[in-house]
Parts: C-alpha cells; sequence; structure tokens
C-alpha cells in the first residue's frame, strides 16, 4: 500500500523539566478569569482577578488526523490557592462517555478527582511516575498540591470529546483545601 494514502507517523519532543511538547497542535492557557465560578472562596477569587494568574497550560501534540486514533497531550498545572483550595483544572468528562484516558505524572505532586455522575469519588495522589487509568463515564479533575509545577501527560481517544457543562454547573462532590497539615479532602457543601 502506497504510504502516502495512510495517516503519517508524527514525532515531537517532550522536554521533561518545562512538559512542553515542541511539534504542538495549539497551546491552550487557563487563567483564572477562564475560571470563574469554580473556586469556593469567590471574595478570594475576585481578589486576585487584577493580577489574573495562568493556572494552567495544555500543550497538544499535532494530531496526524485520525479520527478514531489516539490524541497527547501534556498539561502543567501552576502551583498555588484561592482561598485555602488549590490550583486545580476546570475537569471534564467525555462526550463520547465510554472513551477512556490515561495520565502519566512526570513530575510534581497533586490529586486526581475522578468522579462519577452520582458524586462518587475517587482521589489519587499524582507524583513523578503514577500512572492514572480514567475509565470512561468517569469526570476527572487535577489538583496541584505541591510547591512546583505538576506536570503530567495524557492520552485519550481522539473522537473522545470534552463535556465541561455538567462540572462548571454542578462541581465536583470533593474538595481538595490546604489543610494544618497538608492537603484534606472535604465535601463540598454546594455540590448539586
Ligand atoms: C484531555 C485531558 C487533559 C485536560 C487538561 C486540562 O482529555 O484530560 O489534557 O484537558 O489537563 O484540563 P481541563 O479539565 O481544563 O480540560
Ligand atoms: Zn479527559
Amino acid at each position: 500500500m502506497n504510504a502516502t494514502n495512510l495517516f503519517q507517523p508524527i514525532l515531537a519532543n517532550l522536554d521533561f523539566e518545562q512538559g512542553t511538547i515542541d511539534n504542538c497542535e495549539q497551546m491552550i492557557v487557563r487563567r483564572l478569569s477562564d475560571l470563574q465560578g469554580y473556586f469556593q472562596d469567590d471574595e478570594a477569587a475576585q481578589a486576585m482577578l487584577e493580577d489574573d494568574p495562568v493556572l494552567y497550560r495544555v500543550y497538544p501534540m499535532k494530531s496526524c488526523g485520525e479520527e478514531t486514533g489516539l490524541l497527547v497531550g501534556t498539561s502543567v498545572l501552576e502551583p498555588g490557592c484561592v482561598g485555602n483550595e488549590y490550583f486545580m483544572t476546570k475537569g471534564h468528562s467525555h462526550l463520547l462517555e465510554e472513551a477512556p484516558e490515561v495520565y502519566f505524572t512526570l513530575s510534581g505532586e497533586g490529586m486526581i478527582l475522578t468522579e462519577t455522575a452520582d458524586g462518587d469519588t475517587v482521589a489519587q495522589k499524582m507524583e513523578k511516575g503514577t500512572i492514572h487509568y480514567i475509565p470512561g463515564k468517569w469526570a476527572h479533575r487535577t489538583i496541584n498540591t505541591g510547591a512546583v509545577p505538576l506536570i503530567f501527560f495524557a492520552v485519550w481517544p481522539a473522537n473522545a470529546g470534552h463535556n465541561y457543562g455538567a462540572i462548571k454547573n454542578k462541581g465536583f462532590a470533593t474538595l481538595v483545601v490546604k489543610g494544618e497539615d497538608g492537603p484534606e479532602l472535604i465535601k463540598n457543601l454546594n455540590y448539586s
């Protein structure tokens, strides 16, 4: 078969220190203003909006266009807090509900919250070398509980799509907050 009729193999380089991918589709930047309403302490969030810090960046590797293939990307989640809540990603489930995903932590420290539509939560610690398999139908969010960027590598089906609406509206049932002795998981009293 003629190779020109096939999807072409793609090469990219990952910078392990920065978490960047050079052959990147288009970097996504999420600032605090992109996550308005996501943090519990709205007063603290409003006070930080003047600086509007970058919470995370996503580097999606260039895709070869294979619709039933895989997508690859890294996420770099900055350290910090809004009130007592650590910087976190928006969190989403997949539009194609049964689409799973794999995260591989490259550096930093954090948590991955995975949650069913009924609010059952599984929280796992993320640190260099941890691999997280997220089955279909589980919403997922990452939280940086450390002092340096949390960097992880992700692989997911190209046809998965992202559903942000449900999480934006009802949040996660569990929050990760900064306690006296480190990260604590608490119930989200505003979860609906
Ligand atoms: C994509 C994968 C990650 C996240 C990224 C940002 O399926 O899970 O690349 O998109 O960590 O999180 P979010 O919730 O803002 O998409
Ligand atoms: Zn995902």
